[in-house]
């Protein structure tokens, strides 16, 4: 039987990188997110570096329960047989002082992150429970251990995440279900651009220091998933070698 590593917010940075480091280690995958054209790509990509791996795309928003449960019902066989979960679609929306944020962008965030991830996970568990097997991969943050200055909401979202994965671990002692949450600071992807919509200020972000790449991401969730079925990997916080904490950043060749 096929086993399916099914991935969310796959058209970009860690999901991208994770459904090629899965892909690499046999699984089928089945790759979502709401940008067709892009998932097209990552599919291209996938089959020609892995050529018998299979491949099946999904376009759909994580935070429509409506639009997740029709995933969900017309990909019945692949999702009982999802034996990976990388709960990864998430974003932040600017960094604004609560008393000035935007009541949309909140929403936003908390619909994806939060509601998103609980709609995805409800949906597969149900299958790994009756299968006794699987491994739910959570991506959490440095920002769901500490908070920062116009993060508030971006790290509520993130200590849920956190919450939700031990709740979860708790839920389902006694099976053979592993839960794993991955916890990384400065990643270089699509997320400081999804979080301030202006390149420029994107970009000052990394400005002078080697943050993470999301292949450095990919390889660490491969590896939780590879470890023997009776070792789970319960937590792991992952910064740059430039990033002590959130917020303190080696800037090097600054004047
Ligand atoms: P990217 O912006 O590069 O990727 C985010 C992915 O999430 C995209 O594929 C996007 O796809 C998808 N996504 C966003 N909203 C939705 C939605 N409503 N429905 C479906 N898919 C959605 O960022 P990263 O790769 O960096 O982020 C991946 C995860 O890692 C996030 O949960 C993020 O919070 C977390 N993280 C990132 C860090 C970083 O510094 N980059 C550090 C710590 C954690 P599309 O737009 O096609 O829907
Ligand atoms: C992303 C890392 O520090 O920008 O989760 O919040 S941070």
């Amino acid at each position: 039987m096929a086993k399916w590593a099914l991935i969310t917010g796959a058209t970009s940075g860690i999901g991208w990188a994770t459904s090629l480091a899965l892909a690499g280690q046999g699984f089928s995958i089945l790759a979502t997110g709401r940008r067709q054209e892009k998932l097209q790509e990552l599919e291209k990509e996938i089959k020609s570096k892995f050529p018998g791996v299979s491949v099946k795309l999904a376009q759909f928003d994580v935070s429509d329960r409506f639009e997740v449960s029709e995933f969900l019902n017309s990909h019945q066989t692949e999702i009982s047989q999802v034996e990976v979960l990388v709960n990864n679609a998430g974003l932040a929306k600017g960094t604004d002082k609560m008393q000035e944020s935007s009541l949309d962008d909140w929403e936003t965030m908390i619909d994806t992150n939060i509601k998103g991830l609980l709609f995805m996970t409800r949906g597969v568990i149900e299958h790994m429970v009756r299968k006794n097997s699987g491994h739910v991969v959570n991506l959490g943050s440095v920002a769901g251990r500490w908070t920062y200055p116009g993060g508030g909401v971006y790290c509520a979202t993130k200590f849920a995440v956190r919450a939700l994965s031990e709740g979860l671990r708790m839920d389902l002692l006694g099976s053979k279900i592993r839960v794993t949450n991955i916890e990384p600071g400065m990643v270089s992807t699509e997320f400081s651009m999804v979080r301030f919509n202006d390149q420029a200020k994107a970009d000052k972000v990394y400005e002078g220091m080697t943050p993470l790449q999301a292949s450095d991401i990919a390889e660490t969730i491969a590896w939780c998933v590879a470890r023997p079925a009776h070792v789970n990997i319960q937590e792991l916080v992952i910064y740059p070698t430039d990033q002590a904490h959130v917020g303190q950043v080696a800037r090097h060749g600054k004047v």
